[in-house]
This record gives structure tokens, C-alpha cells and sequence, in this order.
């Protein structure tokens, strides 16, 4: 089964509109350079307030846009929340979801998460579902038993055909923006884990379904990742803030 790789960056809270703008131009141009070109889907996951210019740049385009987040209702009294109508109308077609920011700091739990990812995909979005364990979790040899159970409870409640449609991005906290990185090997026995746990929900799509790896990755280390058999691509942030710098590992695939 192959799977096609996907490049998503990730921004966080960087970039304003005219940064946004800029970014996206500059990505266009330095890519039509790029030697071997690239196979990869390459999403671009922007601030909600950047979502509109980068419609206009890079809707024709062979870049995808995504958002970091959504709520899982239309409209309502949901003050400062954003919708997955509001997303679409925007031509994005990604969002990811449970991101552990999100976890963390906006004490975002899995049943909240659970609906957001069932909300995206009615809306025809597709979330890409973040799940990944802090360094206690890892130094008490829990991680497996705690991502398999974010998988489960994001998903449990989806048909294999809506299972079939989402993207998973294994992201262990301890891993992210501290520049340092998962072991390919250790990376790979998560998203492997992450695979068995999707094949027990929707067996005859787990093959098929996108596992990124995030957390500190860069243009040096994407591609032993990448040759890892249950890791189809990355989530990007700090290395996606530079146009140059994301054409670079996009090369890299
Ligand atoms: C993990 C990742 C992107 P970074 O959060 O989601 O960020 O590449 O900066 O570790």
C-alpha cells in the first residue's frame, strides 16, 4: 500500500496577513525550483486571520490550506469560536484538531476532541487528529497505552468509512519546538502502534490512513523519519515559518 506523504506546516500563532502573503509567494516561487519537484500533499495550517489572504494565494494552487482548530458547531452563541463553515467557505480543507497546545493550555479534552474531528468531517474537512504523550508518560513506559487510548477516544464513535477519511499526526510532547526529536525508531513504534490501534476501528482502512510525525522536525532529519514504513509525513512548526527553510525539507521527502 502506498500511501502519499503529506508536508503539513503547522504555524502556530506566527504570521500576520501581509507576512502570510509574502510566505505564500515566496513558497510558490522557491518550489517551481526545486530540482526533483515533490510528491508530497503540502498543507499549509495558518491563524484564522491569515485564512482569507492565503484563499487568495494559494487556492489555484497545488497547496492545500488548512486551520489549527474549529469548534463543532455551525454558528450559535459560541463567543470568539470558529466554524467548520466558516473554514470551508475560506477553501480550506484541512484543520487540525486536538493538537496538545490545545490539550494543554486550552484544557481541550478527547470528548470535545471527539467531536470536533466528527464535525470536520461532515463539513468534508479533513482533521488532521494530533495525539502524543508528555516525557512522564514516556519515562513510565505508558505512551503506547495513552496514544492508543487518544486514537480510540477521538475515533471510536466514527463509521470505518469516516475513519478511512482523517490523518493522524503522532506528536510527543516532549518533542516539540526543544529541538529535540524522536528516535526514528521510537517514532516509528508509536505510529505503528497508532496503525494497529486504527486497524482495530476500521479494518480495512487502517492501511490507508496518513500517520505524520511532529516534533522538531527539519529539513536534516525528515528524511529518516520519512523511510520509517508507518510515518507518511510530517507536522511542521517552527520549520515552516521560513519559506526557504519548508521548500528545503519539502525537497527532502
Ligand atoms: C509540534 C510541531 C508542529 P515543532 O507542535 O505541530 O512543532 O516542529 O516546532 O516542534
Amino acid at each position: 500500500m502506498t500511501r502519499k506523504p503529506i508536508i503539513a506546516g503547522n504555524w502556530k500563532m506566527y504570521k500576520t496577513v501581509q507576512e502570510a502573503k509574502d510566505f505564500a509567494a515566496g513558497l510558490l516561487e522557491s518550489l517551481e525550483k526545486l530540482e526533483n519537484g515533490t510528491n508530497a500533499e503540502m498543507v499549509i495550517c495558518a491563524p484564522f486571520t491569515a485564512l482569507a489572504a492565503l484563499k487568495d494565494e494559494l487556492e489555484e494552487s497545488i497547496i492545500h490550506i488548512g486551520a489549527q482548530n474549529m469548534y463543532y458547531e455551525t454558528q450559535g452563541a459560541y463567543t470568539g469560536e470558529i466554524s467548520p463553515l466558516m473554514l470551508t467557505e475560506l477553501a480550506c480543507t484541512y484543520v487540525i484538531i486536538g493538537h496538545s497546545e490545545r490539550r494543554e493550555y486550552f484544557k481541550e479534552d478527547d470528548a470535545l476532541i471527539a467531536k470536533k474531528v466528527k464535525t470536520a468531517l461532515d463539513f468534508g474537512l479533513t482533521p488532521i487528529l494530533c495525539v502524543g504523550e508528555n516525557l512522564a508518560l514516556r519515562e513510565a513506559g505508558q505512551a503506547l497505552v495513552f496514544v492508543q487510548g487518544q486514537v480510540e477516544n477521538a475515533l471510536r464513535e466514527l463509521s470505518p468509512e469516516e475513519i478511512r477519511k482523517i490523518v493522524v499526526a503522532y506528536e510527543p510532547i516532549w518533542a516539540i519546538g526543544t529541538g529535540r526529536t524522536a528516535s526514528p525508531q521510537d517514532a516509528q513504534e508509536m505510529c505503528a502502534a497508532i496503525r494497529a490501534t486504527l486497524a482495530r476501528l476500521a479494518a480495512e482502512a487502517a492501511q490507508e490512513i496518513r500517520i505524520l510525525y511532529g516534533g522538531s522536525v527539519k529539513a536534516s532529519n525528515i528524511a529518516e523519519l520519512m523511510d520509517q514504513p508507518d510515518i507518511d509525513g510530517a507536522l511542521v512548526g517552527g520549520a515552516s515559518l521560513d519559506f526557504l527553510g519548508f521548500t528545503e525539507l519539502i525537497g527532502s521527502v
